[in-house]
C-alpha cells in the first residue's frame, strides 16, 4: 500500500467514524425529546430540586403567559408550548389570544394539583362572531359558526364552574371593533379580535408532565406541556 492510499484509507475510517458519531449524536438527541414528551415521570426522579416551600407558603408566584400563535403550516399552536415549573409554585395563567375567526381555550386537567385528571380547569376566549373552527363536526358539542355572545364553560382551579372573565380590547384602531364589540369572522380582511382572560391555576402540587390543549382545535394538535418537577423540599 503506498503512503497517498494509506493517508486516503485513514481519511475515509475517520469520516465514517465522523458519520457514525453524527447517527449517534442525532438519536440522542431524538431520544431525549421523546423523553421530554412522554417518560418524564422516571426521568424527572433524577432531578434534584430542593426548595423549602409548602401549600400555604408557595415556593414563588408565576404568572404564566400563553399566547395563540400559528405555526409555519398555518396550524393554531400555543407559545410557549412547554412550560417547566417546580412543585410547590403558584401559579396564574393568561390567556391572550387575537384570532380573526377562531375561538381558542385553554384547557388542563387539574392532576397537577392533585385532582382526578377528569376534573378541569378552562379558560375560553370564544366571542360574539368568532366560530369553533374546522375540527368539531357539525352538529356535535362545540360546533360553532358563529357565536352569538359571551363565552361559557369555563372552570376554576377546584375544577368549579365559573363565569369567564374573558374581555376583548379595544380594536378600533386597527379596523376592528371595540371592547364590547362583536368580533367579525365573515369580513374577507377580518380585523384583529384581541381577547385576555386570566386564571388562578394555585399551586401544583404533583409532579409530572401535564397536558393543556384547546377544546375547539386538539384534534389540529393544539396542545402543550407544563412539567412540574419533584421539589424535595415541598410539604403539602
Ligand atoms: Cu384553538
Amino acid at each position: 500500500m503506498s503512503q497517498s492510499q494509506a493517508a486516503s484509507s485513514t481519511g475515509r475510517t475517520a469520516l465514517a467514524l465522523g458519520v457514525v458519531a453524527l447517527i449517534i449524536g442525532a438519536s440522542a438527541l431524538g431520544y431525549a425529546v421523546y423523553l421530554g414528551l412522554s417518560q418524564l415521570p422516571s426521568e424527572l426522579s433524577a432531578v434534584t430540586v430542593n426548595v423549602p416551600c409548602s401549600t400555604s407558603q408557595p415556593c414563588a408566584n408565576k404568572t404564566i403567559r400563553i399566547d395563540w400563535t400559528l405555526d409555519d403550516s398555518g396550524q393554531d399552536r400555543y407559545n410557549p408550548q412547554y412550560i417547566t415549573v417546580i412543585q410547590g409554585d403558584n401559579l396564574t395563567i393568561i390567556f391572550n389570544t387575537n384570532d380573526t375567526t377562531d375561538a381558542h381555550t385553554f384547557t388542563i386537567n387539574l392532576g397537577l394539583r392533585g385532582f382526578s385528571s377528569s376534573t378541569l380547569f378552562q379558560l375560553n376566549n370564544s366571542w360574539t362572531g368568532l366560530s369553533s373552527g374546522g375540527f368539531i363536526t357539525p352538529g356535535t358539542p362545540g360546533y360553532n359558526l358563529n357565536f352569538t355572545g359571551k363565552p361559557d364553560g369555563c372552570n376554576d382551579n377546584n375544577g368549579n364552574t365559573v363565569a369567564c372573565n374573558t374581555q376583548k380590547q379595544d380594536d378600533t384602531a386597527n379596523g376592528g371593533t371595540g371592547p364590547s364589540g362583536a368580533c367579525n369572522n365573515t369580513a374577507s380582511t377580518p380585523p384583529p379580535c384581541n381577547l385576555w382572560s386570566i386564571g388562578y391555576l394555585g399551586v401544583v402540587n404533583t409532579p409530572g408532565v401535564y397536558e393543556f390543549h384547546c377544546f375547539y382545535h386538539q384534534k389540529g394538535g393544539m396542545v402543550g406541556y407544563i412539567t412540574v418537577l419533584p421539589n424535595k423540599g415541598f410539604t403539602a
